[in-house]
């Protein structure tokens, strides 16, 4: 693996995470993964080591770090297991709009509960009918005195059912169109918020996908994050910053997926030798390694060019999703073939990896839309 120079700090923060993934997410992820259970008892210990602190600053009680340090983490966690990790990445996910975009008594009533994992957030933009295109969504926002009323509902969200705060865009202009959006943290316990159906899915099976519906739904004007309109700008800003996380998340599965394929390869002996001896196996391990150096290059210096306060990074942040996603899905599906049959069978972690992946190339924008945000922003230039 090349070097990318990380700090005495990040080094330290990266082995620890390391250590909690080996020594709490290994020894329950097929189970979790069987069952289609959420962990509370793997999110536990990621709150008291501060996994849900990290991009939070610390007047409100985070680590004050940045995307890159959210990437480390989130990688370091998908290399065992791409579906525990997302109780984390997608509460950072629900966060940021609060950090992009929040007042101060908002921050300062939100962010330390979240900062402590004693709360998780959820991010609400997608509904049945606004998919890639979020701007035609219909949930309602009707203002009436100092509340306003949500009616519709948001599907597939990560963390939903077991977050207690969600991010959610709504309509507050109906003639508006995507500026007539605006962004609300809603709360579990608000009259009105309810929790639909829980999808069973194909991957990252620990993870929380579910419905949420609005029924009169009071929110007071205060949770509106942002002013009237910016609902849309909040949202493309929040994605700008998670995407890398998606990129990690991918990342992390690829590299879980490779070590296990080098290691079977190592040691699986037909024809007399190690099938690692064998040209064809050797092939398909250099373009693995190749690829996921690449993916993991992009990413890192994307999440630092973020960090430093770069304007624009619409493109480079979709760009490393993009490619991170695509690798993870070449990459675990060449794996599940180096261990043959045996990669096929649910008694060797491998096949997991790889339903896992195809989750990376869908959400948080498929990647039709990721090519079509790199190539509007390099068409303007
Ligand atoms: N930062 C700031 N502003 C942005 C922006 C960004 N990254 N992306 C778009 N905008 C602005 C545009 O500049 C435009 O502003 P004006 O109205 O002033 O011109 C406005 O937002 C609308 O943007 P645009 O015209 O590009 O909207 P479209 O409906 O054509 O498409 C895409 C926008 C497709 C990029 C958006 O709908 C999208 O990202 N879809 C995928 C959604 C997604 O990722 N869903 C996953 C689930 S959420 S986890």
């Amino acid at each position: 693996m090349m070097d990318y120079f990380l700090t005495e700090d990040q080094k330290a923060f990266r082995d620890l995470v390391r250590q909690i993934a080996e020594e709490t997410v290994k020894p329950v992820r097929a189970k979790h993964d069987r069952e289609g259970t959420f962990p509370w008892d793997v999110v536990k210990v990621f709150a008291d080591a501060g996994f849900f602190s990290v991009v939070v600053p610390e007047e409100y009680g985070g680590m004050g770090l940045g995307v890159f340090e959210l990437a480390i983490m989130t990688e370091e966690l998908s290399k065992v297991c791409g579906g525990i990790s997302l109780s984390v990445a997608a509460s950072a996910l629900g966060t940021f709009p609060i950090l992009i975009s929040g007042t101060e008594a908002q921050k300062k009533k939100y962010l330390p509960k979240l900062a402590s994992g004693e709360w998780l957030a959820a991010f609400g933009l997608t509904e049945p009918a606004a998919g890639s295109d979020a701007g035609s969504m219909k949930t309602r926002a009707e203002r009436k005195g100092d509340e306003y009323i949500l009616n519709g509902s948001k599907v597939f969200i990560t963390n939903g059912g077991v977050a207690n705060c969600y991010t959610v865009i709504a309509v507050t202009d109906p003639s508006k169109g995507a500026r007539g959006t605006s962004a609300f943290i809603v709360e579990k316990d608000f009259p009105g918020f309810k929790v639909g159906k829980e999808e069973d899915k194909m991957g990252i099976r620990a993870s929380s996908t579910n419905e949420i519906i609005f029924d009169d739904c009071h929110v007071p004007v205060e949770n509106r994050i942002g002013n009237e309109g910016e609902g849309f700008l909040v949202a493309m800003k929040t994605l700008d910053k998670s995407r890398p996380g998606v990129a990690a998340q991918a990342l992390g599965i690829a590299q879980g997926a490779f070590d296990l394929a080098l290691d079977y390869a190592k040691n699986r002996i037909q024809f007399g030798h190690p099938i690692a001896s064998l040209q064809a196996i050797q092939f398909m391990l250099a373009d693995m390694a190749t690829s996921i150096e690449s993916a993991r290059a992009l990413l890192y210096m994307a999440a630092k060019n973020i960090d430093a306060g770069l304007k624009n990074v619409g493109d480079i942040s979709a760009m490393s999703k993009l490619l991170a996603s695509d690798v993870a899905m070449k990459v675990t599906t060449d794996a599940v073939q180096i261990f043959g049959g045996y990669g096929y069978m649910r008694d060797y972690p491998v096949e997991k990896f790889m339903r896992d992946a195809k989750i990376t190339q869908i959400y948080e924008g498929t990647n039709q839309i990721q090519r079509m945000v790199i190539a509007r922003n390099i068409i303007r230039g």
